[in-house]
């Protein structure tokens, strides 16, 4: 008898799928053609005789996190994601365009993105981030965080609440830390798969951990670099909201608010409205975009 599950785990052709009773099995995949990633809900069966499922569909997504590859292809990070928690940190020091990139990406997708802070603890108090103070201008979600003084916590977990949400962000920013932080007992469900716990330990493969409150976390290796899959550099614009809100001004609909005449963008950026770093990340990724589609990102 076939049975829904969720997977929870990928490591190459196996997966960790969770069973509607919340059993945790090991399983392995149909041929070769699918390919599953952390959040696929699928239809999987026992094999007779031996400890692996096997998975035989995989259910059509409600959306999916995407990004190019060095070769030009669309290389799918997690599915139906409802939030996407974008963790920055006192030091690594944030690239900001990578943090911008990936709101774009939530934007596009139709899902929230969160901005975490973390190791505040490291940090003046006085200290202000002009780039967080602009994300909360722009109505984004920005928590101040430390797993070590155990800051922010509840904010986090109130925002997040029972949904399925992906932690990004680059390596060693914290975000296995501030995962385990969240979990009421992070050992508990994940059994052998993450050795990851105090200190340092790279993240190698996207993991799902389960909250106490209902919700899912999937933990996912540190990346240098992000850009979000866009079908047309017109595209872009959507996932920034300010530039989104002045483009209706503009004199062509069509408007790439780069050097057209009577831009409505490139105004309100001249009257400070827009934030000129923020505009600048805009035509980076409008770039990358059409570099991208050249193949040549
Ligand atoms: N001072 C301080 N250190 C922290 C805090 N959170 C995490 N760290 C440390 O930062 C280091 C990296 O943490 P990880 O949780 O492994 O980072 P990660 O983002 O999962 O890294 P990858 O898996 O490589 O992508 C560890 O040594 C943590 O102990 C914090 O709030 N304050
Ligand atoms: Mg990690
Ligand atoms: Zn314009």
């Amino acid at each position: 008898m076939s049975e829904i599950a969720t997977v929870i785990a990928t490591y190459s052709r196996r997966m960790r799928i969770r069973l509607d009773n919340d059993i945790e099995v090991e399983a392995r995949i149909k041929g070769k053609k699918i390919k599953a990633v952390c959040g696929d809900v699928v239809t999987a069966e026992p094999i007779t005789g031996e400890k692996d499922w096997l998975i035989t569909e995989i259910m059509e997504r409600t959306n999916a996190l995407t990004r190019p590859n060095k070769s030009g292809q669309t290389e799918v990070l997690a599915a139906n994601i409802d939030a996407l928690i974008i963790v920055t940190s006192v030091s690594p020091i944030p690239d900001w365009y990578i943090v911008d990139r990936y709101i774009c990406a939530a934007e596009i997708l139709g899902i929230q993105p969160i901005i975490v802070f973390n190791k505040i603890d490291l940090l003046d108090e006085n200290i202000q981030i002009n780039e967080l103070i602009e994300y909360k201008k722009l109505g984004l979600s920005v928590v101040n965080f430390s797993v070590k003084t155990d800051k922010g916590s509840k904010e986090l977990l109130s925002l997040i609440s029972d949904n399925q949400s992906i932690v990004v962000g680059q390596s060693g920013v914290g975000k296995s830390s501030i995962i385990n932080k969240l979990i009421y007992s992070s050992e508990q469900r994940v059994g052998s798969i993450s050795k990851s716990g105090e200190g340092r330990h790279t993240t190698v493969n996207s993991v799902m951990k389960s909250l106490n409150n209902g919700g899912y976390l999937i933990d996912s290796p540190g990346v240098r670099d992000y850009l979000p899959v866009l079908a047309t550099t017109s595209e872009a614009q959507k996932g920034f909201r300010e530039i989104t809100e002045f483009s209706q001004f503009c004199r062509f609909s069509n408007c790439l608010h780069l050097r057209e005449p009577k831009c409505a963008v490139k105004k309100a950026v001249e009257e400070n409205l827009i934030d000129y770093r923020r505009y600048e990340s805009y035509k980076r990724v409008v770039n990358l975009t059409s570099k991208f589609s050249e193949k040549k990102y």
